[in-house]
């Protein structure tokens, strides 16, 4: 670990952990979501070490009989972790184990129950010796590490240039109904869904987005370059596919960025180009429909969000925002370049099982009052949030004990591509109820009761809440 934060690499844990990552089967990737939600990645280190640590007390035991297994033992640990510090690693524990193992010819003074030539004072000095060293280098690695992050962070906070039409206009104060949930999601707040475990080291200095293959022209946009561009800013809600009925991985930000559309019309789409293909600087990769880059919506690369530089865990120095579709086709973080191509390059998530095309369903979600609360009765608020981005929510209706559906009020519409607020005034009476919500967007359609799971392309459902009004 301190040689790789010395040679700025991800540590050996984080280099298993990231090929875990990339070769999780389906079902177990589910299931880790399920059971540690978004600490899936703690969970995944801390059950490396477990494992490192049993697999080390096998082969200590091993060794003390047949020192070969110790060198044996290290070296495929070193070639597992596949990088010139976790080969070191190896190198450095295979010759402390057989420093610790070493028989010293020693005068035993009677009969002694421990096996000859064992130095037991020798064995808990050296073995202390490293416990110490080794908890020690850990620790530096983790300071250098540490160092690095808040460097690149402290490279973020630049302030973003001044909008060369003014000022983008406030969000109205209508907008906001829910008293838990603010319109705009705060940075700190914000959802965050990604495979890496640790962020990818782009430098503001050399870092550049490529836009190349079935294009006329390829470009390539530097930091500097990208922000001299016409600039806009504009709400989106970003959402994740894996969002089940009611949950939280939803967010609604003012992403600050250049619209895609024209840096597109600049490069020259050609024909037969299908699919709008993007990478990222970690080598994660998504895709969506040329169409949908050119069909008016605002995608685009942003490098703001609510008025700061793009946040280091959103995607810092520049992200893809495309309203309508899920993060997991559309949202690539880090941005390294966007490939125009046919339907044959294949995103990171496809042939883990998940859709292809990924529009985002309409969807709500109750957030006041607390599902399994207890509540005063009395005047009470129901209120939460709906979204379908790009189509934009028309109504929402709530239905209490099973009754009939009684329509919300609306939060201000501030765009079709953000959610929008709503709110019911309720006189609750004392007893157990629960509380239903469904949406209905502008293109006519409301929410199916229907539940499907989070998987190929997304959750249905009408989000139910139960509650105890005293
Ligand atoms: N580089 C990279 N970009 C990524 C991902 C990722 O794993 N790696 N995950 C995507 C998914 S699945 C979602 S839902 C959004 C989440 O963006 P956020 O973390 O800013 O909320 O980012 C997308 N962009
Ligand atoms: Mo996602």
């Amino acid at each position: 670990m301190l040689a790789a934060a010395i040679t700025n690499v991800a540590s050996p844990i984080d280099a298993v952990g990231g090929r875990v990552i990339d070769r999780t089967p389906h079902w177990l990737e589910r299931f880790a979501v399920q059971t540690f939600g978004t600490n899936d990645k703690a969970a995944l280190r801390v059950g490396i070490v477990v494992l490192l640590a049993i697999a080390a007390a096998l082969i200590g035991r091993a060794a003390t009989t047949r020192p070969r297994v110790g060198d044996v033992g290290f070296g495929v640990v070193g070639v597992i972790g596949f990088s010139v510090p976790s080969i070191l690693g190896a190198v450095v524990g295979a010759f402390v184990l057989r420093r610790l193992l070493r028989p010293t010819p020693i005068e035993v003074p009677g009969p002694s129950k421990a096996p000859l030539g064992w130095d037991r004072r020798r064995f808990l000095v050296t073995g202390g010796a490293t416990a110490v060293a080794a908890t020690s280098a850990i620790a530096v690695s983790k300071v250098v590490d540490g160092k690095r992050v808040d460097d690149l962070r402290a490279t973020t906070l630049d302030t973003l240039p001044p909008l060369a039409d003014g000022p983008s206009p406030s969000i109205p104060a209508g907008a906001t109904q829910s008293p838990v949930t603010p319109f705009v999601t705060p940075n700190g707040e914000f959802y965050r869904i990604d495979t890496v475990l640790s962020f990818p080291r782009a430098n503001r200095n050399s870092w550049a987005v490529q836009i190349k293959g079935m294009v006329d022209t390829p470009l390539t946009f530097t930091y500097d370059q990208l922000q001299a561009l016409p600039q806009v800013e504009r709400t989106v809600t970003l959402c994740c596919v894996s969002n089940e009925v009611g949950d939280e991985y939803v967010g609604n930000a003012v992403w600050r960025g250049v619209l895609l559309a024209d840096l597109l019309a600049q490069a020259g789409v050609q024909p037969g180009a299908q699919q709008v293909f993007s990478t990222s600087l970690d080598g994660w990769t998504c895709g969506f429909p040329v169409e949908l880059a050119q069909d008016g919506r605002d995608a685009m690369i942003a490098f703001g969000m609510n008025g700061a530089t793009l946040p280091l865990e959103h995607g810092w120095p520049a992200r893809l925002v495309v309203p309508g579709l899920y993060g997991y086709v559309s949202a690539t973080k880090w941005l390294s370049s966007i490939e125009l191509t046919t339907w044959d390059r294949e995103g990171y998530w496809i042939p883990r099982g998940w859709s292809r095309l990924g529009p985002v369903k309409t969807q709500s979600r109750i957030d006041v009052p607390r599902g399994g609360s207890s509540i005063p009765a009395g005047a009470q608020k129901i209120a939460g949030i709906a979204f379908a981005q790009h189509t934009g929510i028309a109504k929402v209706e709530v239905r209490i004990d099973g009754g009939s559906w009684q329509e919300a009020r609306l939060g201000t519409d501030v765009t079709d591509d953000a959610w929008r607020q709503w709110v019911l005034d309720w006189q609750a009476p004392a007893g157990k109820h629960s509380i239903e919500v469904r949406a209905t967007d502008k293109s006519g359609y409301t929410q199916t009761a229907e539940r499907a799971p989070v998987a190929p392309d997304g959750a249905t459902g009408h989000h139910t809440i139960g509650v105890t009004v005293v």
